[in-house]
């Protein structure tokens, strides 16, 4: 086994986590960072009140990012926290984000389902389903007229599959030879509907062969086998060869956190729990002589990381009232009159 790699180190590089315990601490790191999120919802300090966890999707967010490199770009779905982490985000500004407070990404602007950060390939996430896919078409083809070597990725949910603009844009991705890829995280569900009530061909590789793409289905129950699967398809991708990916995998709580998910029986949530990606690492994990006592640590260190996000995102400021229309107009674009002075201005006629 490679040596271990400390939670501290993959803080600052997840994606050269290329071994089991690398990928089991990134993994954990978006399991407590979700836990946490829950709970800030429930201490009522979050944004809004649709928080969407992917406790259960973590092989997806973590093996298909350790196979991205500096430069590659992405867009994620709604219930992208897992990703953008797994990606390299500071868990505090995400937590901030989601808190609606000045100090996250997006200065709370954003939310939850609207974080972005240029400066870590993070083009957005989007609440629309499907909405963040053309994007990636685009960053593929801006990498390709630049030869700048970058992939672009889009990770969205099985409901995506039921979306034309999936199929224009894998359509024009095939035909332009674009280095893009298509990831599907498939948790069974989209919202209270179950996969096969939404559509008849589950197996969505077979959609995105018939469009030209290399196409592959893994079981998002192992990391490793999501991440041989992405980095094939990655490489591929970087030369022009795109490509789709649909992780299987369980969505272990409802839609969002108002959801009790009446639709399914307990008895399907508890199998379907058991399809647990970072139990299964720990466990392969200590199958191979891994020292129980270093995961412990790594679980510990993942657990004071992420309590501290809560205090940093209560602790952050609201964004002033005076900022309400910075970061949400282009640069070129002339800043709307502020509301209240609207009003002064229309009372005063008056
Ligand atoms: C175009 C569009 N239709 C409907 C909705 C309402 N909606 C929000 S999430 C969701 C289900 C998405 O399921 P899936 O794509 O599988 O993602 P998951 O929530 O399972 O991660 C729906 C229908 C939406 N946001 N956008
Ligand atoms: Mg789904």
């Amino acid at each position: 086994m490679t040596p271990p790699e400390t939670a501290a180190a993959s803080r600052t590089a997840p994606q050269s986590n290329t071994d089991l315990l690398g990928l089991y601490t990134d993994m954990r790191r978006v399991r407590t960072f979700e836990e946490r999120v829950g709970e800030l919802f429930v201490r009522g300090q979050s944004a809004g009140s649709m928080l969407h966890l992917s406790i259960g999707e973590e092989s997806a967010a973590v093996g298909v990012c350790s196979a991205m490199r500096d430069g590659d770009t992405f867009t994620t779905h709604h219930r992208g926290h897992g990703i953008f982490l797994a990606r390299g985000a500071d868990p505090n500004r995400m937590m901030a984000e989601i808190a609606g407070k000045q100090d996250g990404y997006c200065h709370g602007k954003g939310g939850s389902m609207h974080i972005a950060d240029m400066g870590l390939g993070h083009l957005g996430a989007n609440a629309i389903v499907g909405g963040g896919i053309p994007a990636v078409v685009g960053a593929g083809l801006v990498a390709k007229r630049r030869g700048t070597g970058a992939v672009s990725i889009a990770f969205f949910g099985d409901g995506a599959m039921q979306q034309g603009i999936l199929y224009e844009s894998m359509n024009m991705a095939a035909l332009w030879d674009l280095p893009v890829m298509f990831v599907c995280i498939n948790n069974q569900y989209g919202m209270g509907t179950r996969v096969d009530q939404a559509t008849r061909a589950t197996k969505f590789e077979e959609r995105a062969i018939a469009f030209g793409l290399a196409g592959r289905a893994v079981d998002g129950l192992d990391v490793l086998e999501v991440r041989e699967a992405a980095a094939e398809l990655v490489d591929g991708a970087r030369t022009g060869k795109p490509a789709f990916l649909s992780v299987d995998c369980y969505r272990f709580f409802g839609h969002a956190r108002k959801d009790k998910s009446p639709y399914r029986t307990e008895a399907e949530e508890t199998a379907g729990r058991k399809r647990d990606p970072v139990a299964h690492a720990r466990a392969a994990l200590l199958d191979a002589g891994t020292d129980e006592a270093l995961l412990d640590r790594i679980d510990g260190d993942a657990a004071t990381e992420m309590d501290a996000t809560i205090d940093f995102a209560v602790a952050s400021a609201e964004p002033p009232l005076s900022s309400m229309f910075l970061d949400v107009y282009g640069p070129d674009e002339p800043m709307p009159e502020p509301l209240a002075t609207r009003i002064d201005r229309v009372l005063a006629r008056e």
